[in-house]
């Protein structure tokens, strides 16, 4: 196992049991499917995939198994964007129904339910690297394989510096929602999901600012235990 390769952690098979995609990015570098089994063993698989891409995980068509999204950043057209279907019950990914759109421009995929409908969808954010003025949209996944363009949800601004998304459904409802944590006291921007008519956006101050040390980082999980309702837990990076 060489260092170059990047973790891609997912239910893949719909096991019940966490694979991981070790995706080395590049033309020549190899890639390697351990799909996990009972007792935390893996099986290991060979796979390729030719390209640079900063993919995504997610269960984009809502049958339990984790699918790859891989998307290709810039606007090189020879690579599009393609998304890996997982197979429930098998040790493969769906080749036949293989989705490929072009994306062009410098985005940074945030995976999330955002309508609640069980298909996780696609936040695609505008980075302002050279000045670009992308057009951010919302794919919503769905069970037939595809994904639709949610144009009604708005433009999205661009993802404002020092500004990084955190995904979780922090109010309990069905939707995922979006929260921009600010830098330091800076403004946190609150972006609830609120089914088809996409996010209700609030600015605010920045929450829990006492407590974010230059050393901690801000990871959500369910840590105590509230139901549904997912939190913010900052913890201080190992020295
Ligand atoms: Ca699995
Ligand atoms: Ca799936
Ligand atoms: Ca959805
Ligand atoms: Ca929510």
């Amino acid at each position: 196992m060489t260092l170059d390769r990047s973790p891609l952690v997912g239910d893949y098979d719909a096991n019940g049991f966490s694979d991981i995609f070790w995706y080395g990015p590049g033309v020549d570098a190899s890639d390697e499917v351990w799909w996990g089994t009972d007792g935390g063993n893996f099986e290991v698989e060979d796979d390729s995939v030719r390209g640079f891409y900063r993919p995504a995980i997610g269960d984009f068509n809502g049958d339990d198994a984790d699918d790859v999204l891989w998307y290709a950043p810039g606007d090189e057209d020879d690579q599009k964007e393609r998304v890996w279907w997982g197979t429930p019950g098998k040790r493969t990914f769906d080749s036949t129904g293989i989705y490929e759109r072009q994306v062009s421009g410098s985005y940074v995929p945030v995976v999330g339910d955002f309508d609640g409908d069980c298909c996780m969808d696609i936040l695609w954010l505008g980075s302002a690297e050279d000045g670009e003025d992308p057009t951010d949209v919302v794919w919503l996944g769905g069970s037939d394989l595809t994904f639709s363009d949610e144009s009604t949800w708005g433009k999205t601004p661009q993802l404002m510096p020092g500004y990084a998304p955190l995904v979780g459904n922090f109010d309990g409802d069905c939707c995922d929602d979006v929260f921009f944590l600010g830098p330091g006291r800076r403004a946190d921007v609150q972006w609830w999901g609120s089914g088809n008519d996409g996010f209700v956006r609030i600015a605010g101050p920045a929450l829990n600012a006492g407590q974010r040390l230059s050393d901690t980082a801000p990871v959500t999980g369910n840590f105590i235990g509230r139901g549904n309702r997912a939190e913010i837990l900052w913890v201080r990076r190992p020295n």
